[in-house]
């Protein structure tokens, strides 16, 4: 029987190792996606995710997740919630309505604490310091802030064929208050559907979405052309085009899996890594590379990369805030 799960960055590998042998007796998509995604939100060494996420402008963090069931298309999402440990279980109990299942502020709010998810405060010590630090270097060299921005994203495919995706982030370092990214919003940030595969976002929200990315994937993935081939080909395009009408483009990152366990990535940016564990595969962690041409390269991370990453994230503030 075929299974797989793939995230986006280094931090999904935790938890896939926490469901590995779960994952091989039968775990479904959804738990799988779920439980990869709560461990990076509860970690508060992951600077860009849940618990320890970067806040706003005014110091408050404002957390964006979202679910998607391949099955059936339900999807559940929220925006800018403030104060509640885990985004995407709330966006998976989201999932079950057909209407009012994406929630954003105040509303997003209200519902998880009608249904008794758990309440937190999600700034920590940690990234306030972080946060001020940041803006003095900011006010003193007039640096633009928006940096600092992991997405968490899992795609998950099940013994019985089933395919979730899940998304998770504080979204921008310093964004304005409300500012939703691509991550809750459908077919930008995610997308996916049993009967052809799924596909998720990373980078930057306001870019990704003018390439309704995920979505787009998933359609060519349905033309027949495998995770590796839709990948490569909507970020090659997404960024030229970006390039070509604006002059730039913000960082673009993806990842994919088709209903057969294979997998893709793309990025246009230097290092970007991520996380696979398949029927056929143990959980590792790859770091791409690009070519002359922008197309991507991956390879197997080496035992001291992941040992100095684990040195890098635990860092004090004060040598992480550079520039
Ligand atoms: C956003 N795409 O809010 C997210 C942030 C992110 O890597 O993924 N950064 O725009």
């Amino acid at each position: 029987m075929k299974y797989g799960v793939i995230t986006t960055w280094r931090m999904g590998i935790d938890g896939i190792n926490e469901i590995e042998s779960d994952m091989k007796s039968g775990l479904s998509a959804g738990e799988a996606v779920e439980k990869v995604i709560n461990v990076v939100e509860d970690f508060e060494f992951f600077k860009s995710v849940g618990y320890g996420g970067l806040p706003n402008e005014h110091c408050e963090v404002e957390l964006d997740g979202a679910y998607m069931d391949g099955d059936t298309l339900d999807v559940g999402a929220v925006a800018s919630i403030n104060n509640f440990a885990n985004p995407v279980s709330i966006a998976k109990k989201l999932s079950e309505r057909k209407v009012n299942c994406f929630l954003v502020g105040q509303g997003a709010n209200d519902y998880a604490k009608e249904e008794g998810f758990e309440e937190k405060d999600m700034l920590t010590e940690r990234a306030r310091e972080f946060y001020e630090e940041k803006k003095k270097l900011i006010l003193e060299k007039g640096l633009i802030p928006y940096d600092g921005h992991d997405t968490i994203g899992a795609i998950a495919l099940d013994q019985n064929g089933k395919m979730v995706v899940a998304t998770s982030t504080s979204g921008l370092f310093m964004k304005k208050r409300g500012r939703v990214g691509d991550s809750p919003v459908i077919g930008s940030g995610f997308y996916v559907d049993s009967k052809v595969g799924g596909a998720t976002a990373t980078g930057l929200g306001e870019d990704l979405m003018k390439g309704c990315i995920s979505y787009e994937i998933v359609r060519l993935m349905e033309e027949g052309i495998t995770p590796q081939e839709a990948c490569d080909k909507v970020i090659i395009d997404l960024n030229r085009k970006l390039i070509e009408r604006r002059g730039q483009a913000g960082d673009l990152s993806v990842v994919a899996m088709n209903k057969d366990g294979q997998w893709g990535v793309a990025t246009n940016i230097k290092e970007f890594t991520f996380s696979v564990f398949t029927y056929e595969e143990e959980p590792t962690v790859y770091i791409t590379n690009l070519d002359e041409n922008g197309k991507t390269l991956y390879s197997v991370a080496t035992e001291e990369w992941l040992n100095k990453y684990l040195e890098r994230i635990k860092l004090p503030v004060k040598n992480l805030v550079t520039n």
